[in-house]
């Protein structure tokens, strides 16, 4: 392969262009030929002033992170970016497309920045679990102030062109290029090249104002490190000059990218795009879906019809009677109404998308539609009175599929011709907003049908899992383990407090009982009375849960489930009634209640989510390791900062993981089994991501 640098002259200008597909990362050669770059030009006589551009879609979109794992190749960037700005010529960069990282950063060596109005800027490194690590911490505080670069660097939230003007970032903001960028470039080279000053940033800020800037930065941060560096690094700039700023910034840098964090966040950046690809659609092309049905519009079906009609699909929402037709429609407007507040989409945008919605009354409505989503409630006999509906009444190659969450499709499809065309959607709640979608295949459904499934996601810009049929599918039946767990400690000794306060130390959103009690306890309760005829009769039965429910505490919309909460209020309190229910019931069962560290709860919750993990990968149910990562990040809050489970169970050693698994097992050999799996990788400690092809 030739270089990804090369030099071109439009007369004393030198247009430098990186040409390094997909998004022009920043990797050793890139490096490289920017290094030489600088050489040639300041020894070509011609040139006056140079460009510096990208071909493809993007300017430069980052470091390289396949790169981060090995050590690190010379020339380091950052001395990349120092000898750009320390060149004879003035360099303008080209900015358009996504600049972030030290993409922004080989921009900031630069001497000046023009950027078409497009383009997104940012610093978002610490959603790697890194900070920048090539100027970004010490030349943004120098030209945009103090304020400006804590938001940059602590939130790695993208900016628009306006705001990067306004900070400072760019001079100009073009339209015609490459005709605007030669042109000012040609004005660069009458002028003396400007060079940052190296003295320490200036600010206004009192210490006061950094100790509360950074307690805001912490609290934000949940347990991640990444963000408090960064802005610990950025407050460097304004105490040390630049050369012992950068020395700081690259110390932070190889820290955290050694950190067990960092390659969470990065596991979890190529898990995301590596659940796109799994090998059963390798090559396929998906069917075309030109028009949708929603059958329910209820809370999901509405969510789900709202994510589609945004993506710009024609959407047919299907109810029982006019009323409930209007219903759906309110929610679907209100969903965009909220989506025009928070600043997602116009008022115009806003009517075009509710301009393609139909609602109707019956079945006939689903006559043309290419696909159709079932949302109706969760029972297998209402779902199969759906079916039987579509069998006759869509059309005989439409792809139907069922947003169950539990059920087998196979359950209650029988009576439709073509099976394969049917698959499972399901779909998390709220589904305009929550980006996961676990598409689901039967023995029957076609690889271009599950194909189309996830050609829809990535319509809705969600985020695609191909799961098998179990009860649960990945993520719900991962949760039962975790909630059984979870009764079972609590029974035992632990408070629900204690638990949640645990889990939430580990960095998940809420705990399990926070969890339950928002939920409600209803659908677990009718969910347990439905599996008693199937349950293993040496399987342990807590039956705290039967108890609160059987008390009137249906959870948060009760006042009252594992906690109590006052008056439409989401804060939890401790429950005395519930609290007494549970003291009263280890006396009945005869359990001495016992104490459990916060390290034994988390490490015994997370040991039964990996169990039942390991199970689900040797029945086949999930792909990979990582599949079974992005399910729990995306669908149930687990932090990213830890990867998911598989990446946890990793980080811990799956030989730690298994020896815990073990300990539970033995204890309660009718409730828990280990995974052969686990066995066979913790025998010797090999980690899950050993299975990630
Ligand atoms: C950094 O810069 C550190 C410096 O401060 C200091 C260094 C010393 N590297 O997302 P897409 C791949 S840290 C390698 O589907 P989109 C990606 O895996 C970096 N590969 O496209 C995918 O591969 P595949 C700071 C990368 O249009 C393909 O490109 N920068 C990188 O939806 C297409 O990606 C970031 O964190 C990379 N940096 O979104 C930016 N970026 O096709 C990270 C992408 O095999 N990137 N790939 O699956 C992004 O946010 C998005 O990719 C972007 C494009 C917005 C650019």
């Amino acid at each position: 392969m030739g270089t990804p640098v090369t030099i071109r002259h439009d007369g004393e200008i030198a247009i430098v262009e990186i040409d390094n597909p997909p998004v022009n990362a920043v990797g050793q050669a890139v490096r490289q030929g920017l290094w030489d770059a600088v050489a040639t030009l300041d020894a070509d006589p011609q040139i006056e002033a140079v460009l510096l551009t990208c071909a493809g879609r993007t300017f430069i979109a980052g470091a390289d992170i396949r790169e981060f794992d090995g050590g690190a190749l010379e020339p380091w960037l950052p001395e990349v970016v120092e000898r750009i700005h320390a060149a004879r010529k003035p360099w303008t960069a080209v900015l358009f497309g996504t600049v972030l990282g030290g993409g922004l950063e080989t921009a900031l060596g630069c001497h000046y920045r023009i950027a078409h109005p497009d383009t997104k800027l940012g610093l978002p490194e610490v959603s790697l679990g890194l900070v920048p690590g090539a100027g970004g911490t010490q030349r943004v505080p120098r030209i945009s102030g103090a304020a400006a670069a804590v938001k940059l660097v602590t939130t790695g939230a993208p900016i628009c062109t306006e705001e990067a003007e306004r900070m400072g970032l760019i001079d100009r903001i073009v339209t015609d290029l490459p005709a605007d960028a030669l042109h000012f470039a040609r004005d660069t080279a009458a002028k003396p090249v400007p060079r940052l000053d190296p003295g320490p940033a200036q600010t206004d800020l009192t210490s006061e104002d950094w100790e509360e800037l950074r307690e805001d930065v912490t609290r934000k941060a949940r347990g991640q490190i990444s963000p408090v560096r960064g802005f610990d690094t950025v407050r460097k700039a304004f105490e040390t000059d630049l050369a012992e700023g950068m020395k700081l910034e690259r110390q932070a840098f190889m820290d955290l990218k050694a950190s067990a964090q960092s390659q969470a966040l990065r596991h979890a950046f190529f898990a995301e795009r590596a659940v796109a690809k799994p090998a059963a659609l390798d090559g396929v092309t998906p069917r075309e879906v030109a028009s949708l049905a929603i059958i329910g519009g209820g809370l999901m079906g509405s969510g789900i019809a709202t994510a589609a009609l945004t993506s710009g699909l024609p959407v047919t929402v299907v109810e029982q009677s006019e009323e409930a037709a209007a219903g759906a429609r309110d929610r679907i407007a209100g969903n965009l109404a909220s989506a025009v507040k928070r600043g997602k989409m116009t008022e115009d945008q806003r009517d075009a998308t509710l301009a393609r919605l139909t609602t109707a009354t019956g079945y006939e409505a689903v006559a043309e539609a290419d696909m159709v989503i079932e949302a109706v409630f969760e029972d297998t006999d209402v779902k199969r009175a759906v079916f039987d509906a579509l069998a006759t009444h869509a059309r005989g190659d439409a792809i139907l599929a069922t947003n169950t969450s539990y059920i087998d499709p196979t359950s209650f499809t029988g009576a439709v011709p073509n099976p394969d065309r049917i698959m499972g959607l399901h779909f998390f709640s709220p589904a305009h907003i929550m980006r996961l979608v676990e598409v689901v295949r039967t023995p029957d459904t076609a690889a271009e049908v599950l194909a189309a499934g996830f050609a829809l996601a990535k319509r809705m810009r969600k985020v695609a899992v191909l799961s098998g049929i179990c009860d649960g599918f990945i993520g719900n039946r991962i949760l039962g383990a975790y909630g059984r767990m979870a009764g079972y400690l609590l029974e035992d000794g632990a408070s629900p407090a204690q638990i949640d306060g645990a889990m939430k130390a580990f960095g998940m959103p809420m705990g399990p009982f926070e969890m339950f009690d928002m939920a409600g306890l209803q659908i677990g309760y009718s969910n347990r009375k439905r599996e008693a005829a199937t349950r293993p009769a040496d399987q342990r039965y807590s039956r705290i849960p039967d108890l609160i429910v059987e008390d009137g505490a249906l959870g948060q919309k009760t006042g009252r489930g594992y906690y109590a909460y006052d008056d439409g209020s989401r804060v939890a309190r401790p429950s005395p009634e519930t609290d007494a229910i549970i003291a009263c019931e280890r006396e009945a069962r005869g359990i001495a209640p016992r104490s459990f560290s916060d390290e034994e709860i988390v490490a015994m919750l997370h040991a039964v989510q990996v169990n039942e993990a390991a199970a689900i990968l040797e029945e086949g149910i999930a792909e990979r390791p990582l599949d079974i990562d992005v399910v729990k990040m995306m669908g149930y809050g687990y932090p990213r900062w830890r990867g998911g489970p598989m990446q946890e169970a990793d980080a811990r050693g799956t030989d730690t993981v298994l020896a815990t698994m073990r300990g539970i097992a033995e204890a309660d050999p009718g409730s828990w089994t280990v995974s052969p799996l686990l066995a066979r990788l913790g025998a010797d400690g090999t980690p899950f991501s050993t299975l990630d092809k």
